[in-house]
């Protein structure tokens, strides 16, 4: 299969989703999505170069900034997670923070240029008196006159409505691998209760932010099978985070023999060529990612990043470091 015939599709998947109408079977194989990992890297780039150019502005990158609202402590098993209670890797617990420390780190993060403010929480999901909580975090932020966005977990029915009431932008909520590498990695949750907080969020008219991470071990197959999910959600998520595993020592994951970075940049690419008007973001890992391999990233289609020096318990790059790589690449931050 040439790139070609594989462009044709994303201009008809596109349409699709605009649509929004019933449920379409799933455009995107796997092994469309394979069949662009494995091209020649030229090939590739050069594809999502040229549809990133027709969506979006080619020197555009979107900032938004972490705070983990409560820390650690978590009850979930997720295999490259600092913040589960069962692992041992130095995360303090910390209870939720009071309304004037995270208005206080929005202001903050708005000062420094970042458009979104995104709250973490290490729950499962959260209870109807985290969601009082959240709801005023909510307000408080946007009435800064920035993005909001949550990470919470799983979302009960009615609880994604609240969050949305009031004025939540997006929801974060990751499928974070393929199907069938998923039990490797989570086992105290299920792909398909992923599926549904996805479908909540939805319902309740806010932005969908869903993603992954790679690095994990899978195999390309595997990376090909995450994107190939996340392009079939109809429609297809508005912000899609790709992060690099952040290896933690006491996680069952620190050791995994590291990934080629160039592996990541086709991720980025083929999240581009498949989700063609989301915003991509370079997320978790490029702390350790070379400045390099992130041009590559933008070249491929990437136009965000989480910006501040901490992404939830692990370093991110400091945002002088992040200004001198967007001015050395004539990018500059969308608002
Ligand atoms: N507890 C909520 C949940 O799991 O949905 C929200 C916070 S959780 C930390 C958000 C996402 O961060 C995870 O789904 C995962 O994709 C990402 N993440 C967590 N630890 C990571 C790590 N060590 N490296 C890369 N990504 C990570
Ligand atoms: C996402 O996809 N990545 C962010 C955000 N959404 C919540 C989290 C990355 C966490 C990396 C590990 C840590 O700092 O604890
Ligand atoms: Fe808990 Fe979220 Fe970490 Fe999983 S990723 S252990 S649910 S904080």
């Amino acid at each position: 299969m040439n790139l070609d015939t594989l462009t044709t599709r994303e201009t008809q998947n596109d349409t699709g989703s605009i649509a929004g109408k019933s449920q379409h079977a799933p455009f995107w194989s796997v092994a469309d999505i394979l069949a662009l990992l494995d091209a020649p890297f030229n090939d590739l780039i050069y594809r999502a170069q040229t549809v990133h150019r027709q969506y979006h502005d080619p020197n555009g990158v979107q900032l938004s900034t972490l705070i983990s609202v409560k820390t650690g402590g978590c009850p979930e098993d997720c295999g490259y997670c600092p913040q589960a209670a069962r692992y041992h890797t130095g995360v303090k617990n910390q209870n939720m923070l009071s309304l004037d420390e995270v208005v206080g780190a929005a202001a903050a993060a708005k000062a420094k240029g970042a458009s979104r403010f995104c709250m973490g929480a290490a729950w499962r999901g959260p209870k109807q008196r985290d969601i009082e909580k959240m709801t005023e975090m909510v307000r408080a932020v946007k009435s800064l006159g920035m993005e909001t966005c949550a990470t919470l977990g799983l979302l009960k029915p009615g609880q994604a409505q609240q969050l949305g009431e009031a004025g939540l932008d997006y929801y974060n909520h990751n499928l974070d691998t393929a199907p069938e590498f998923y039990e490797e990695i989570i086992t105290t949750r299920q792909y398909q209760d992923r599926l549904n907080t996805l479908r909540e969020v939805r319902d309740a008219g806010i932005n969908v932010c869903c993603g992954g991470i790679v690095g994990m071990g899978e195999t390309r197959q595997s990376r090909a099978g995450l994107i190939a999910q996340l392009a079939n959600l109809n429609p297809y998520p508005e912000s899609v985070p790709i992060n690099h595993l952040v290896q933690v020592e006491g996680t069952p994951l620190y050791g995994t023999a590291a990934l080629d970075p160039l592996e990541f940049v086709r991720t980025i690419a083929a999240a581009r060529i498949t989700m063609p008007k989301a915003m991509v973001r370079i997320s978790a890992g490029r702390q350790e990612m070379s400045d390099a391999i992130q041009a590559l990233c933008f070249i491929a289609g990437a136009n965000s990043i989480f910006y501040g020096d901490k992404l939830l318990t692990t370093d991110n790059p400091e945002t002088d470091r992040d200004r001198t790589l967007m001015e050395k690449l004539g990018l500059h931050a969308l608002s």
